[in-house]
């Protein structure tokens, strides 16, 4: 809902690491642009959390490999009218204050666009990481911020323990303002009363205008830190400031709600598996909070007899438009659109991306297929993983990766200088 705080909000999404744990799928392309569930890419979740949240003033923050990430956003998310104040920025890294760098860490991004937010000049500046897959109503820590007259606000969750070494982990006192906050610590400290759960930051922030400006400011950040929230700023000015928790929850059952980080391949992999079971945790048919993307337009996907008389199938699985299943047979997989499938060929627990041609008599399993593969006829994948790993990529659990450079698809002139 748009609300005098939500119009009084800018939002910077932070689009511009380099995902180096999705291996050869961000080898061209900024994690927040690969693609996901079918038709949406990463970054659709945190925009489509935006604008169903009632902020509609919008910076994305680019960076590396940007080409594919810019064209989705130029595509899909040109819809805000700016004639009342909504808008989706791109904000590519451009060298905008007298620092000749690109971006070094998050909140040097930042700092690089303080122009930008001055120019704005909204009471509260929200920062989201635009790679994690969830479905949130920002709106409620906005207002839990303002309540609580806190300078910034920490979105959390539980996660187990063992889990939470990968993110920011924090310690809150019984009004969630925060005591501790350690960056991917080696043993994560436990919630008291909650032995195995830990409160992990979210990486996303509601700030107070002035006190991001002044964290930011020249002689706030120590030049030779890695410029970065999770190690530098927000560790530093906890003690200093009102630094609260905003706890995500579902409201209907009170435990974690949905949010995946899908920052390895494992992860990616098992989230898309997610969206196959006959109810999953995240509501892709929530007709009150839409997942917005850009799409080609494409026919509707089509299930046929081949010659042979063989019948194409899927079951538990997500086929997206302009698929063609040919005497084929697909189990809990999740297919991108324009995907053609032909006779005997059997795909089982598997991402296929746009466009991916897979040939006859194939079986492929726990692969994920980047777009526009050409799969050749006979092709096994995911029953041989030493065999899999002399062509492919194959993740510590066994999840192969197949790319078109990987078949010998794409040969470029630059290949090699
Ligand atoms: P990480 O995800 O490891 O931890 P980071 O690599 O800084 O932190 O990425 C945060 C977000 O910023 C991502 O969306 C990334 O794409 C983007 N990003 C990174 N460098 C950027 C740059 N120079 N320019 C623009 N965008 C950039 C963070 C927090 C943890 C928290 C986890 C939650 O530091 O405390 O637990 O997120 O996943
Ligand atoms: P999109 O989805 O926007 O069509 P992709 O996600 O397929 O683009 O690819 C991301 C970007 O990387 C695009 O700019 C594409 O042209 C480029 N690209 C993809 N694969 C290769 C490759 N093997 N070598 C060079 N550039 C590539």
């Amino acid at each position: 809902m748009i609300t005098e705080l939500t119009r009084n909000t800018l939002v910077l999404i932070l689009a511009g690491g380099e995902g180096s744990r999705l291996k050869d799928l961000t080898k061209w392309r900024a994690k927040p642009a690969v693609p996901f569930g079918g038709k949406y890419r990463i970054i659709d979740f945190a925009l489509s959390n935006c604008v169903n949240s009632g902020l509609r003033k919008i910076g994305v923050l680019t960076q590396y490999k940007s080409h594919s990430l810019l064209r989705h956003l130029q595509r899909g998310w040109g819809f805000m009218r700016a004639e009342i104040g909504e808008f989706v920025e791109l904000l590519p890294a451009q060298q905008r204050t007298s620092e000749k760098a690109w971006y070094k860490g998050t909140a040097d991004a930042l700092f690089q666009n303080m122009d930008i937010m001055q120019r704005h000049n909204t009471e509260y500046v929200i920062v989201l990481g635009g790679d994690h897959i969830y479905t949130m109503d920002y709106a409620k820590m906005l207002l839990q911020h303002v309540q609580s007259g806190a300078d910034f606000t920490v979105g959390a969750i539980e996660v187990p323990v063992a889990e939470a070494t990968d993110f920011g982990v924090l310690a809150v006192s019984d009004d969630m303002r925060i005591t501790s906050f350690d960056e991917k610590p080696a043993q994560p400290k436990e919630i008291p009363g909650k032995p195995g759960v830990a409160l992990a930051s979210m990486g996303i922030y509601v700030f107070s205008k002035r006190f991001l400006y002044e964290s930011l400011s020249e002689d706030a950040i120590d030049p030779n830190s890695s410029h970065d929230f999770g190690k530098d700023i927000i560790p530093d000015r906890i003690k200093d400031s009102v630094a609260m928790a905003y706890s995500f929850k579902d409201e209907k059952t009170g435990l974690p709600a949905y949010w995946r980080d899908v920052g390895t391949l494992e992860s990616y992999w098992k989230a898309n598996m997610e969206l196959c079971a006959v109810e999953p945790e995240l509501n892709l048919y929530d007709r009150s909070w839409t997942i917005w993307t850009y799409q080609t337009q494409n026919p509707p996907a089509k299930f046929v007899f081949d010659e042979d008389g063989r019948r194409g199938e899927a079951i538990d699985s997500l086929i997206s438009a302009g698929c063609i299943v040919s005497g084929a047979s697909v189990k809990r997989s999740v297919l991108s659109f324009a995907t053609t499938i032909d006779s005997h060929s059997i795909i089982r627990d598997s991402v296929i991306l746009p466009k991916v041609v897979i040939g006859k008599n194939c079986r492929i399993t726990r692969a994920i297929i980047d777009k526009e593969c050409e799969i050749p006829d006979n092709t096994i994948i995911g029953e041989n993983l030493e065999d899999d790993k002399a062509r492919f990529h194959v993740s510590p659990e066994g999840i192969v990766l197949i790319t078109p450079e990987m078949l010998g698809q794409y040969t470029f002139p630059l290949d090699g200088l």
